[in-house]
């Protein structure tokens, strides 16, 4: 082969040496900063308070009651955390009394309503946490407690799963009332609700990014560099087959 024309072609797979290994040195730490920011992404997510004013420490703000002639107030004590909980109360006609907020959610995106609630007098038959998904024919979620405590105690609603139609939901502390008679008021502090992590999701940009690119491009770069060599080694000849036909040499001396 003309010596110019194997100077080119190895010219040439160097060239294409070292443009692989550029290329491997910019696309890898790309797909790992992506791989990393879908990750940050999903914890972020997963971990963010979904409410405002969630322990009332800003007074009532953020918050709506129904019926509107309900007593919803902020107290000093009794409280769980801060400075501030929520009074809920009522005079006249008994009935469920509630404050809520309007969340947007994401359809089979798993849910978790958390919050403290005392509820000490027999006025109240029970103070509930509820998910009403709005716009949505599935019905809504409600948790309760019934019987007396003299203090706070947590309530929570555990992994409720937004339904496919859903868009908002909304998130209500609820008193249930057994009579009409005010001035025993069951109270809130630290609500929470917040979007869980999704599932573990399918494991598929692991193995596309990384082992797809290691796998396949290193042979072709070893190949690139090295002539193709004129004389191939020589196979052995295999050493027993000319003695299996003929007696050994001890043999063959001892017949002379
Ligand atoms: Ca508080």
């Amino acid at each position: 082969m003309d010596e110019h024309v194997q100077h080119q072609r190895r010219h040439d797979g160097y060239v294409a040496t070292r443009t692989l290994l550029l290329g491997l040195t910019l696309v890898l730490p790309l797909s790992f900063l992506t791989l990393s920011f879908l990750l940050t992404s999903r914890e972020t997510i997963g971990s963010a308070e979904l409410l405002t004013n969630e322990g009332f420490e800003d007074g009532t703000a953020g918050w709506k009651p129904r019926p509107l002639d309900m007593t919803f107030i902020t107290v000093t004590e009794p409280v769980h955390w801060g400075d501030w909980a929520a009074a809920l109360d009522r005079s006249g006609p008994t009935s469920e009394i509630y404050i809520f907020q309007d969340v947007s959610v994401v359809p089979e995106r798993a849910y978790t309503h958390t919050a403290e609630v005392y509820k000490y007098q027999a006025r109240f038959a029970e103070a509930c946490l509820r998910i009403k998904w709005l716009y949505s024919t599935s019905p809504e979620v409600e948790v309760c407690v019934e019987v007396d405590y003299d203090g706070y105690r947590p309530i929570t609603i555990a992994l409720a799963i937004a339904p496919t139609d859903a868009i908002t939901a909304r998130v209500m502390a609820v008193g249930k009332m057994w009579t009409g008679e005010e001035g025993n008021p069951i109270y809130f502090d630290d609500l929470s609700f917040t979007s869980n992590p999704s599932p573990p999701p399918t494991p598929t940009p692991i193995p596309v990014y990384v082992p797809l690119v290691l796998k396949n491009h290193p042979a072709p770069v070893s190949i690139l560099d090295f002539e193709p060599t004129s004389t191939p080694t020589a196979l052995p000849v295999e050493p027993s087959l000319p003695h299996r036909k003929s007696d050994s040499p001890s043999q063959q001396r001892s017949q002379r």
